[in-house]
């Protein structure tokens, strides 16, 4: 099965962090998407401010050209500090309306664009100290954001409407965030419009579960079982700290192998796509070395998952033999 490859421009940045300068030159949208382009991608993901509403036709011409699609826009509702305390989900009612216009612009310029899915990630929505927020009425501002945003789509553009797509996270940037894992963000999606219940799922990304500890194959078998697994974000984590964006299955490559053999399992048919931060230490000529590894790991736990016997597997699980089933598992990754 031939998958399409995606990652965020986000993905080919200069290096520069809380503690440290950029160590790379910068590189214009266009540049990143024909690099992206030569290392085989087929698709890429933009925030509103790296894709603004203006260089939209521009963008989707050279996308065009070069054969390339949106696989996700965004609105970016963490970077300006009018949304330090939160954006959709501000107690601030000003905020809030000026988050929702931000918003509905997002999705005129997802339609110019072409995505093939709108995401909605948790940003800055949530609290550093206790007692810092009320969770319940936040949940109802971002419902009411939702269900508005939700009507502009479908009165303006009908069946075309872009599926959203929630991607939780637990913390960081907040300490506590709204919809901190997928389960939140099925729930949320359930108390909307139900006119739009539909149209909502979910973005779940590795490095998020594996940052509390969840289990990613099981919060995309959650996903799977709801009809609202719109879209993934592989990258790896290696354990409870900051969101680290490390190359997919890079950490643990047993754990990636059944990610994939889960994908394929429930007929996933969306884009593999990868949320990724390289390396500060890697040099101007290194910069994609990141989106690179996490390609060549894809397909090479996508030929091993394609290797494993799943009448065996189920013999296993049925006989309840599961040091068993982790030999054959072992056997067929390493032996690889
Ligand atoms: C993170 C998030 C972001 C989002 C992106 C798209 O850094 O924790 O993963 O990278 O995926 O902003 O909404
Ligand atoms: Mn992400």
């Amino acid at each position: 099965m031939a998958y399409k490859f995606a990652a965020g421009v986000w993905c080919d940045n200069p290096g520069a962090s809380r503690f440290g300068e950029a160590t790379r030159t910068a590189r214009t949208i266009e540049e990143r998407i024909k690099a992206y382009k030569k290392l085989g991608l087929s698709g890429i993901e933009a925030h509103d401010n790296e894709i603004t509403s203006k260089m939209a036709p521009e963008i989707k011409k050279l996308l065009d050209d070069t054969r390339m699609r949106v696989a996700l826009y965004t609105a970016n509702f963490f970077w300006n500090k009018k949304y330090t305390n939160g954006a959709l989900a501000s107690h601030d009612a000003k905020v809030r309306k000026e988050a929702v216009e931000q918003l509905k612009r997002a999705i005129d310029t997802a339609h110019v664009l072409e995505a093939d899915v709108l995401v909605y990630w948790n940003g800055q929505e949530g609290q550093d100290v206790a007692f810092g927020k009320d969770g319940v009425e936040a949940l109802g501002y971002l419902r009411d954001a939702f269900n508005e945003a939700l009507e502009y789509d479908a009165t303006n553009y009908g069946d075309k409407a872009i599926p959203v797509a929630i991607e939780p996270k637990p913390n960081e940037p907040r300490c506590s965030m709204l919809l901190p894992t997928v389960g939140d963000a099925i729930a949320f999606s359930y108390s909307l419009d139900p006119r739009y219940q539909a149209k909502v799922g979910v973005n779940p990304e590795v490095a998020h579960s594996i940052m509390v500890g969840l289990d990613y194959t099981k919060d995309i078998e959650t996903a799977f079982f709801h009809n609202k697994l719109f879209h993934i974000h592989l990258n790896d984590q290696e354990g409870p700290k900051y969101d680290q964006d490390l190359p997919f299955a890079a950490v643990n490559a047993k754990r990636g192998l059944e990610i994939i053999a889960c994908l394929k399992h429930n007929g996933y048919g969306g884009w593999v796509s990868f949320d990724l931060n390289p390396l500060r230490t890697d040099a101007e000529d290194k910069r994609n070395n990141i989106i690179k590894a996490c390609m060549a790991n894809f397909k090479t736990l996508s030929a091993i998952a394609d290797r494993l016997d799943w009448n065996k597997i189920k013999r296993f699980r049925r006989a309840g033999d599961f040091s068993g089933l982790d030999m054959y598992i072992d056997s067929v990754l390493l032996s690889a």
